[in-house]
């Protein structure tokens, strides 16, 4: 899983990385990586069933479990600033695309004070209306995408009036590397109404119509109103735009780790609010009450640990699900309780997971049991959120 933070330069996409990619739980034995410069992990959270089942801890392997909450890995990259022209290869526009080919989501960093203009260039305050920037960032992804679309279309849709070829697969022939799926490309085709038309009598603008569906359903945005402590920040304008928006302050979020990894206050990301509990000095007191007033007293927290979950859990509406190999005992074959959650789509089935944890295990699927129902269920069986699942193959 990962989401890709976006927008112009200077925004806030890097203080927000920052952030995010912080330990959010200090753990002894746990390795916090920070994969290349512009990619890391952050984490979201879940309930660990370990509370529910009664049992007294967990043995994470990939997300660290503290007081009954489980910090689930999520990669993010930190992609280069978009400048407007990108899809013809203006500015880092090569590398801004390349770096979203990976993403499933984007988390659109604005910076919703209006205080840089289209370029990233600073401004009053107030000046730039960062709906622009929503428009636009979403326009460039599309027009990219069209020309991908787009290439020798005539020949293709000979091929396909000869009947010697498929749209869908033409189609999706050329977006497979950017991970979007065969099922997106239908989609996206389905909701252009093209579907029913054969390529030949397609109007100029149907690369451009699939390509807006296409990001639609393959590349969904998430908006993060960043710089939202500034009093120029236009939050009511942008709400009304087609995404969702949640207001951050990346700043203080980064203040604040940096301020807890060093115990100078008690806060975990996602709260809302925080406490002093180390010595520092009357400027940096002075800082993070401002903080308080100007965040948490405004928005009831940073609203970073917000924008990731948005992103995962309604955007791209996954759940948890946490296999293990021993059913009763909620544990894999070592004893180890609870060790691994995964992020799947809602409507996973268990033969699905089997697949999604071994191409060999789902090939060999026999059964899987609910271990907090114990009872055997079917392979396409629908997972929920928070299932324990163990999955029996033929090994
Ligand atoms: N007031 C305020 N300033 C912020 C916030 N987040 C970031 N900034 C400031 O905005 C400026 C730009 O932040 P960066 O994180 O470097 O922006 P960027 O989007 O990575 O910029 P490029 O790498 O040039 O594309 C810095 O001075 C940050 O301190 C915020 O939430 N509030
Ligand atoms: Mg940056």
């Amino acid at each position: 899983m990962e989401l890709g933070l976006v927008g112009k330069p200077n925004v806030g996409k890097s203080t927000l990385f920052g952030a995010v990619t912080m330990a959010p739980v200090e753990s002894a034995n746990y390795p916090f990586t920070t994969i290349e410069a512009n990619r890391g992990m952050a984490y979201v959270r879940t309930e660990c069933p370990h509370v529910q089942l009664g049992l007294d801890s967990c043995d994470p392997n990939n997300a660290p479990c503290r007081d009954g909450t489980r910090w689930v890995p999520v990669e993010v990259t930190d992609v280069a600033g978009l400048v407007p022209g990108a899809h013809e290869g203006k500015g880092l526009g090569n590398k801004f695309l390349d770096d979203v080919r990976h993403a499933q989501a984007l988390v659109h960093v604005v910076d919703a004070a209006g205080a840089t203009n289209a370029e990233g260039e600073p401004v009053d305050a107030g000046t730039h209306d960062p709906r622009e920037d929503v428009a636009f960032l979403a326009d460039e992804i599309e027009h990219w995408l069209a020309a991908i679309l787009e290439r020798d279309l005539s020949s293709a849709a000979r091929r396909v009036e000869a009947g010697s070829d498929d749209v869908e697969d033409i189609l999706h022939d050329r977006v497979s590397g950017m991970g979007m799926t065969k099922a997106q490309v239908v989609e996206a085709l389905r909701e252009t109404g093209l579907d029913g038309a054969v390529p030949s009598e397609w109007g100029e603008d149907a690369p451009v119509e699939i390509a807006r569906e296409l990001r639609r359903i393959a590349r969904p945005i998430v908006i993060a109103a960043n710089k939202a402590d500034i009093a120029e920040a236009e939050l009511d304008a942008l709400a009304e735009v087609d995404e969702t928006v949640v207001p951050t302050c990346a700043e203080a979020e980064l203040a604040l780790r940096r301020a807890s990894e060093q115990g100078l206050v008690d806060y975990q990301p996602g709260d809302e609010g925080f406490e002093i509990t180390g010595e520092m000095s009357d400027g940096q007191r002075r800082g993070l009450e401002r903080v308080r007033e100007q965040v948490f007293d405004r928005f009831g927290s940073t609203g970073v640990q917000t924008v990731l979950e948005t992103g995962v859990y309604e955007v791209l509406d996954r759940i948890v699900v946490f296999p293990v190999d021993d059913e009763s005992k909620y544990a894999d074959g070592e004893g180890n309780v609870l060790p691994d959650a995964l992020l799947v789509p809602r409507g996973t089935t268990a033969e699905g997971l089997a697949y999604q944890i071994h191409s060999d295990i789902g090939e060999t699927f026999l059964q899987a049991k609910d271990a907090r129902e114990g009872r055997t269920i079917a392979a396409d069986h629908e997972l929920e959120h928070g299932d324990v699942i163990r999955i029996v193959a033929d090994q």
